[in-house]
């Protein structure tokens, strides 16, 4: 069958710091293409909705599947697959995701009938069964693992068997050069493992994969890196090196084979205290950036986030990280409830230090836990606007006052930042990055003044909104956690592959909230 694999357009915060390698998407239209069916993918975030409509005419595609991983792409595919009814009838249209798994029966009824079904989970588990139901039985497809259509919903999606035999179609991208993040331009993303063992209570990386972590072997990433054309490499893993014998093992094999390339990773405060060695060890490997959820820079604050590490640890964290001489990008959730004085001190704390600050809006998903059990006053359910850029709660600022408040704070930040670089590096790196033909950092930095403003984001809020996020139905009920919660169902202990010493160290810093 041709089978059009399709990735959304970009969020506002692609337009300016970053735009990432579809890597989810790849991996699932590798699988379909082992299955012997032929793919193509289409990323939206460097590709106009003109070149979609262009392909489906042209190539009249059997299968369409999209990629919906952010709740804010809801109503873009939506329509998209509406459109794509409309032309093509007889296409197959289907949608999977780390989002749309959340909010699979609610996708289907905006649809009306355009989306065939939601394939719920890890999509490489089932994507090949799904599209063989298509070719010769459309009434099987509610058989298969994951799947959820109009009448109904399938067995609970299944997990990959083994990560190491998976390789993603990175071939199939038009347009590998267009993925960047900050001066690391080209870059290319990889994955080193899978899940979280943790459990915050405003996160769905862990009850989409019901609290497990998989590895990935060292071979197997090294084959992977060692095929790279890009310099760059994005790690996805949500925590980077929880397990430090992983962490060594990866360093030494891509040591043994000579690679050299230049890193970005997320990790957390605690990890990069637990596992200093593995974090100076990357060093010299190249890691140049890294991402740290501060959250917060007071203890009620982190109260409020119920991080269970104090402010002292983040501090030490911070400091540590500074001797690593890397990027270092934190990042503060800005609550809706903060008034004209919270953000001047942010600002003021931030002046201070010589990390790059990143701001992102308290708001709430479909999928964390705290979804289900915290009373919400939405101010809005449109979802282009769950972006953690715009609020959703409301403000105790009027929305403007609100918007001028944070937007100003972020100016300052990224004035900062750029003045970091400036003298003289910015513009050395610029240079060179443009020489190359590599323009989106440059071009990011230029696009931020048009990109951020106050009337463009209350204008975002005026749109007519078509389709809403679903709240959940009123409690009447303690939360059944495994029914309510996962997408894959949890393993326990089994499911984790980290030893015994880091379990330990887990179940001391997580929230508890759940099994
Ligand atoms: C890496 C990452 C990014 C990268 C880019 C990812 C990209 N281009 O694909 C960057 C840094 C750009 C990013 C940015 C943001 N992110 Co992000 N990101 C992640 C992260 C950590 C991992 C995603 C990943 O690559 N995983 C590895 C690959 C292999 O898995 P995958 O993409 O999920 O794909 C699998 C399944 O989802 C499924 N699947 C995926 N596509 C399809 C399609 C079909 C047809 C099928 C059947 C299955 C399927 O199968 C795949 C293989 O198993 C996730 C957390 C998580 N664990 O998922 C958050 C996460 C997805 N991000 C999140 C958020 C909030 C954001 C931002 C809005 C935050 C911000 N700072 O502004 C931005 C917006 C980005 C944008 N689109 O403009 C939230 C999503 C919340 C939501 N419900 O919308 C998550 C869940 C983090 C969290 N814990 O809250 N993100
Ligand atoms: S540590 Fe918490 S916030 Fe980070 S990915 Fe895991 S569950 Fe989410």
């Amino acid at each position: 069958m041709r089978v059009l694999f399709v990735h959304p357009g970009p969020l506002l915060y692609t337009k300016v710091f970053l735009r990432l390698e579809p890597l989810g998407l790849e991996l699932v239209a590798a699988a379909a293409r082992r299955a012997g069916h032929e793919a193509r993918i289409l990323d939206l975030q460097v590709e106009s909705h003109a070149d979609y409509h262009r392909m489906v005419a042209s190539w009249r595609p059997e299968a369409i599947a999209f990629s919906c991983n952010y709740l804010a792409n809801v109503p873009e595919i939506v329509d998209l697959a509406k459109a794509t009814r409309a032309a093509q009838p007889h296409c197959f249209i289907c949608v999977g995701g780390h989002s749309a798994s959340f909010v699979a029966a609610t996708i289907l009824d905006h649809a009306e009938g355009a989306i065939d079904c939601v394939l719920k989970g890890e999509g490489e588990a089932s994507i090949a069964e799904l599209l063989a139901a298509v070719a010769e039985d459309r009434d099987g497809i509610a058989e298969i693992p994951g799947v959820v259509t109009a009448t109904g919903e399938g067995p609970a999606p299944r997990f990959v068997h083994n990560l190491d035999d998976l390789a993603p179609a990175r071939d199939l991208l038009r347009h590998r050069r267009k993925y960047f993040i900050g001066v690391l331009d080209p870059a290319a993303s990889v994955e080193f493992s899978r899940g979280c063992p943790w459990d915050c209570s405003f996160c769905s990386a862990w009850t989409f994969y019901g609290r497990s972590y998989r590895l990935i072997s060292p071979e197997r990433i090294v084959e992977d890196l060692a095929s790279l054309q890009e310099s760059g490499v994005f790690i996805v893993d949500d925590v980077a090196f929880i397990q430090d014998r992983h962490g060594f093992a990866i360093g030494e094999a891509i040591a043994k084979a000579g690679i050299r390339k230049r890193y970005y990773l997320e990790t957390r405060a605690d990890v990069l205290l637990r596992n200093k060695e593995v974090f100076q060890f990357w060093r010299k490997l190249g890691l140049d950036y890294m991402f740290l959820g501060i959250e917060a820079i007071d203890e009620e604050g982190l109260l409020k986030y119920r991080k269970r590490i104090s402010l002292g640890r983040n501090f030490e964290a911070l400091e540590f990280a500074r001797t690593l001489g890397i990027r270092v990008a934190i990042n503060i959730i800005v609550d809706p409830d903060w008034d004209a004085q919270r953000f001047a001190t942010i600002r003021a704390w931030c002046a201070e230090i010589p990390e790059i600050v990143n701001l992102s809006v308290n708001t709430p998903y479909p999928g964390t836990e705290s979804w289900l059990t915290e009373e919400r006053r939405l101010q809005t359910r449109d979802y282009r606007l769950f972006d953690i850029q715009h609020a959703v709660l409301p403000t105790r600022l009027p929305l403007p006052d609100f918007y001028r408040e944070l937007l100003e704070t972020q100016r300052v930040l990224y004035r900062k930042h750029l003045s970091l670089w400036t003298v003289p590096r910015l513009t050395k790196i610029a240079g060179r990055l443009l020489l190359r033909g590599q323009t989106n950092f440059v071009r990011g930095m230029l696009a931020y003044n048009g990109t951020y403003s106050v009337a463009k984001m209350l204008a975002d809020h005026a749109r007519p909104v078509a389709y809403q996020v679903k709240l959940p139905e009123p409690r009447r009920s303690p939360l059944d956690k495994r029914a309510e919660l996962y997408i894959h169902a949890p393993r326990g202990r089994a499911g984790r592959s980290i030893d015994d010493a880091t379990e330990h160290f887990v179940e001391e810093t997580r929230m508890g909230a759940t099994l």
